[in-house]
């Protein structure tokens, strides 16, 4: 099977290069999907968020069977708070703020348990995991020189929230240069209408800043690449 496959999309359909896209996930975090985490507490409803974990499981077990470079990000910050702006900090009901303690441990804090990213989508030994104070993946990490690195074009981007870390992430990549697809039914958002809207945002004006497409497509063509290269799986 060719390297290049071309999938249906929104606004039009795309071809990638398989061996030169990597897999973003983005925040799949307890703090922001479990029940009584953070993301819980500011009256969220975390079923919104939950649908997103069946198809990004299939996506991620696609992509690992396919030898796809996966890339794990956790929203987050130093237990002293140094690199967390007070813009940032001081923001919200003073209750629920980052740094204090919530059902699963300080909340956004790293080597909290909130912090970490959800059981079913635990990275793999090599995966890269990605720790970023903002809600764009590039600011203030490695995210760029690691792309560079590995010759990656063309992101899949998946994850939480649709309208807030996965936008910035995407529009971050797009203005460096990468084509990015965020995959419709791999991200979500506590608001249906910001869901739906955030979606039609990123491919309106013929992509202004990326494409979509639901993960069916995708699945398959990473099956079929796999099948079709053995030699090229991660375990
Ligand atoms: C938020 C995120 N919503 N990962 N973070 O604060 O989207």
């Amino acid at each position: 099977m060719a390297d290049t496959v071309t999938i249906s999309a929104q606004p039009d359909d795309l071809a990638l290069d398989l061996t030169t896209t990597a897999l973003v996930i983005i925040d799949m975090q307890r703090d922001f999907l479990l029940p009584g985490g953070f993301g819980e507490t500011l009256g969220n409803d975390v079923t919104q968020l939950q649908r997103v974990v069946g198809p990004l499981v299939e996506l991620l077990a696609a992509a690992r069977r396919a030898g796809m470079l996966v890339i794990h990000t956790r929203e987050g910050h130093l237990p002293d708070l140094s690199d967390c702006p007070p813009a940032k900090l001081n923001r919200g009901a003073p209750s629920k703020r980052i740094g204090d303690p919530g059902a699963f441990g300080r909340i956004l804090i790293r080597g909290e348990y909130g912090h970490d990213i959800i059981d079913e989508l635990t990275p793999s030994d090599g995966e890269v995991v990605i720790d970023k104070p903002g809600k764009g993946a590039f600011y203030a990490t490695d995210l760029g020189a690691i792309l560079a690195e590995h010759g990656i074009t063309q992101l899949l981007v998946t994850g939480v929230t649709t309208e807030v870390c996965v936008h910035t992430t995407t529009r971050e990549a797009n203005d460096r240069g990468y084509e990015c697809v965020v995959v419709s039914d791999c991200v979500g958002s506590y608001f249906p209408e910001f869901q739906r809207v955030g979606l039609e945002m990123i491919a309106a004006q013929g992509g202004i800043f990326g494409w979509t497409a639901p993960s069916g497509e995708l699945i398959a063509a990473l099956t079929e690449h796999a099948a079709a290269s053995p030699s090229s799986a991660v375990s």
